[in-house]
């Protein structure tokens, strides 16, 4: 096991809805340690740059608005194999089809409005936490 760093999205579904309380309590009782925390309210072009890999896909257009509906809490996190077990906690991308428990199958709706994101690897996860916090942001 190794710790590590990842990068997490309470999402404007999840803002909207009243569960940021609950969702960061998971994070502390799942016993991550919070380096990085801060509301924001992302641009058109803050959330093109941060989903790259999806900009060319038939649903980015309704990511994209979805994404810019309110604010989100942006966290950094970090724990034993934080990457992985942040994705095991939120569920899979689909709530109808994430796990019982989950974040995801929780809180979310559809495909779209999933409440939560997770950085997918560790590389991934360093370029995440960078887009959004600068070195003197995070503890
Ligand atoms: P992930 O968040 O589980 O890593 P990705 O495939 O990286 O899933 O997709 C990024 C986000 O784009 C998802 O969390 C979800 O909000 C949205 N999304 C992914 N696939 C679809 C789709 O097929 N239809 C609509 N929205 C999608
Ligand atoms: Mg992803």
């Amino acid at each position: 096991m190794v710790r590590e760093r990842t990068f997490a999205i309470i999402k404007p579904d999840a803002v909207q809805d009243g569960h940021i309380g609950e969702i960061v309590s998971a994070v502390e009782q799942e016993g991550f340690t919070i380096h990085g925390l801060r509301m924001a309210r992302l641009t058109r072009d803050l959330i093109k740059g941060f989903y790259l890999e999806h900009l060319h896909k038939p649903f980015y257009p309704e990511l994209e608005e979805f994404m810019l509906e309110g604010p989100v809490l942006l966290m950094v996190l970090e724990g034993e194999d934080a990457v992985a077990r942040w994705r095991e906690i939120m569920g899979v991308t689909d709530p109808l089809e994430a796990a019982p428990g989950t974040l995801r199958r929780k809180f979310g709706r559809n495909l779209t409005r999933n409440a939560v994101h997770g950085s997918d690897a560790p590389h991934t996860a360093g370029q995440e936490i960078h887009y959004f916090f600068s070195a003197l942001d995070l503890v």
